[in-house]
C-alpha cells in the first residue's frame, strides 16, 4: 500500500519546499518505499484528513497518521526494520541524530528564514501568504521586508554556522559515515529549503558543503534535484 506523504506547497505546487517535508521525503526514498505526495498550503493543513493537523510532513499509511519529520524516521524504522539501509546506525544514534536536529533548528533554521523570507512570501498563494506574513512578523516583531533588508551581511555568519559539517565531511563523506542516513537528511532539508526558495548563491561553490549537498541531491534518482533551484533573488 502506496504512503501518502503531505507536504507543504506554494502556488506552484511542483516546488516543494518545506526543509521538514524534505526530510520526511528523503527518509522515505531512502527506505525504497512507494509514496505518493500531495501538495497543501499552510491554510489547508487544519482541513486535511478531516480536521485536526496542525503540521506538515504527515503521512497516512494505511489505518496510522504519522507527523513531524522525525517520528516518521522513527515510524519508517519501526515499520520496516529490514527494508532498505537503516534510516539510523542502531538505536543509540538515535541520540545522536537529535543533537543533528537541534543544531540544524537552532542555527541554520533562523538564518535561513532571515534569508528567504520574502521569497518565500513570494511562492505563496494570497490565502498563505497574509498567514506567512502575521505569524511570522509577530515572530520577529519586524516586517517580512525589515527580516531579509541587509541579508548580504550576513553571509559570512552562514559560512561559520556550517562549520561543524565542513570539518566532519573532512573525515567522512556523509554524517552516517560512508553512507547517508537521516542525520544527512536534517541539514540537506535546511539548505534544499534555501536552494528552491532562494538559490544557494549564498554559499561558496567550492565550499565542501556543496560537495557533499551535490551527492545529496543526486541520491535516489535526483529525487532532491527534480525540484529547479530558485533564479530569482527577492
Ligand atoms: N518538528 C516538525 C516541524 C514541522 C513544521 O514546522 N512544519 C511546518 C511547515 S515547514 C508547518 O507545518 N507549519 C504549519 C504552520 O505554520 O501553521 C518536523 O520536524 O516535522
Amino acid at each position: 500500500m502506496a504512503i501518502k506523504l503531505y507536504e507543504l506547497a506554494g502556488k506552484d505546487t511542483s516546488l516543494p519546499f518545506s526543509p521538514h517535508c524534505w526530510k520526511a521525503r528523503m527518509a522515505l526514498a531512502h527506505k525504497g518505499l512507494e509514496f505518493e505526495v500531495e501538495p497543501v498550503g499552510f491554510t489547508q493543513i487544519a482541513e486535511i484528513e478531516n480536521g485536526g493537523q496542525t503540521i506538515v510532513p504527515l503521512i497516512r499509511h494505511g489505518e496510522k497518521l504519522v507527523s513531524d519529520s522525525f517520528n516518521i524516521a522513527l515510524y519508517l524504522k519501526a515499520a520496516y526494520p529490514d527494508r532498505g539501509p537503516g534510516l539510523f546506525k542502531g538505536d543509540d544514534s538515535i541520540a545522536l541524530t537529535r543533537f543533528v536536529e537541534s543544531w540544524c533548528q537552532t542555527q541554520i533554521h533562523p538564518w535561513a528564514i532571515k534569508w528567504a523570507a520574502m521569497d518565500i512570501y513570494n511562492m505563496l498563494g494570497e490565502e498563505d501568504q497574509a498567514y506567512f506574513r502575521t505569524k511570522r512578523e509577530a515572530a520577529f516583531g519586524v516586517t517580512l521586508e525589515e527580516l531579509v533588508a541587509n541579508r548580504e551581511a550576513s553571509i559570512p555568519q552562514l559560512k561559520q554556522l556550517l562549520m561543524p559539517l565542513r570539518l566532519l565531511l573532512k573525515h567522512h563523506p556523509y554524517i552516517g559515515g560512508k553512507d547517508p542516513i537521516f542525520a544527512d537528511y536534517i541539514p540537506f532539508g535546511a539548505l534544499q529549503w534555501l536552494r528552491i526558495c532562494s538559490g544557494l548563491t549564498m554559499i561558496e561553490k567550492d565550499d565542501p558543503v556543496m560537495a557533499w549537498f551535490e551527492r545529496m541531491l543526486d541520491l535516489y534518482d535526483g529525487q532532491g534535484r527534480s525540484v529547479p533551484e530558485a533564479k530569482h533573488s527577492s
